[in-house]
């Protein structure tokens, strides 16, 4: 089946699907320029994100892995949404029912107008204090202090993010999972499905009987149970399964 086949059956199947999930990872924010997480761009000096993105790394020196977190935010402030974000957010209010989970932190699903974005593993615009545990939205860039200090008790601040090791949100992870398992489609876009347990929401929505698309250069655990698996960039693929749909959905 040649691309525009495959599109093709696809927005003839999307015409009539009601609820629709998105699951999107590093990957659809690559091609606004900021770094995937996995990718070689993913290092920083010599350190692999993985291995920064952890309460043990933080605590051991809280001052390299606010560089490391002041470093993207600097990256993701020059940074505009690409036509990937566009189209998702234009799709928020072209489907009865869309639903829209990311693993990302770049806030860019927002800065491109989605309204209602369950953010599985926080936002690198969100400030914490560790000793009140209150939330401040910061968009400072460089912060002026490193690592910054809470205005109100002038506790230790951490970025608002999930690390490794820790638990998600629990109504937003709740939520992300009923939604997966109640939607008619589900796509996976820019994501290497490795990190749980957001990679186990494609999996949870296909044992609820709904399709899987996946868009992604390369393959992953998805393409197995994939109706669709869209071998390009997200920022190309999403705009041209969006030019074939009916300008009013059905
Ligand atoms: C937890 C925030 C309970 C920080 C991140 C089983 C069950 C439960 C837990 C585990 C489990 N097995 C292992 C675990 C532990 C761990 C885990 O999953 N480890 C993996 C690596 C094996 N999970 C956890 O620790 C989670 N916590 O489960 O709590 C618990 C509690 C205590 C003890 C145990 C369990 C917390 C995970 C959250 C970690 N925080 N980010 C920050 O960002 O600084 S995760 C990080 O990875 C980012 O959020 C990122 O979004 C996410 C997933 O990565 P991807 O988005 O997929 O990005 P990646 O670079 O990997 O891939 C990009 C893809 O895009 C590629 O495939 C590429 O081909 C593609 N691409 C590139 N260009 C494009 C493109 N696609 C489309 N278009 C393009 N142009």
């Amino acid at each position: 089946m040649t691309l525009q086949s495959s599109i093709s059956s696809l927005v003839k199947q999307l015409a009539s699907t009601q609820k629709v999930t998105v699951l999107s990872g590093a990957g659809i924010s690559a091609e606004s320029g900021i770094p995937t997480f996995r990718g070689k761009e993913g290092l920083w000096k010599k350190y692999r994100a993985q291995d920064l993105a952890t309460l043990s790394s933080f605590m051991k020196d809280p001052k390299l892995v606010w560089e490391w977190y002041d470093w993207r935010r600097k990256i993701i402030a020059s940074k505009e949404p690409n036509p990937g974000h566009k189209i998702l957010a234009k799709w928020e209010n072209y489907f009865p029912s869309f639903v829209l989970i990311t693993q990302n932190v770049d806030g860019l699903h927002q800065k491109a107008g989605s309204q209602n974005v369950l953010e599985l593993h926080g936002n690198i615009w969100k400030l914490r204090c560790t000793q009140e545990g209150t939330l401040f939205e910061n968009h400072e860039v460089p912060l002026k202090e490193l690592p910054p200090r809470c205005p109100q008790c002038g506790g230790l601040l951490r970025p608002h993010v999930v690390w490794f090791g820790e638990s998600l949100p629990t109504t937003t992870l709740n939520k992300a999972f009923t939604e997966s398992s109640r939607c008619e489609m589900m796509f996976s876009i820019g994501t290497s499905a490795v990190v749980q347990p957001a990679a186990s929401l494609p999996l949870k929505a296909v044992e609820s009987g709904a399709k899987v698309v996946e868009i992604n250069p390369v393959s992953t655990p998805v393409t197995s149970y994939s109706e669709f698996s869209f071998r390009g960039n997200a920022g190309e693929i999403l705009p041209q399964i969006d030019k074939k749909l009916p300008s009013e959905h059905l």
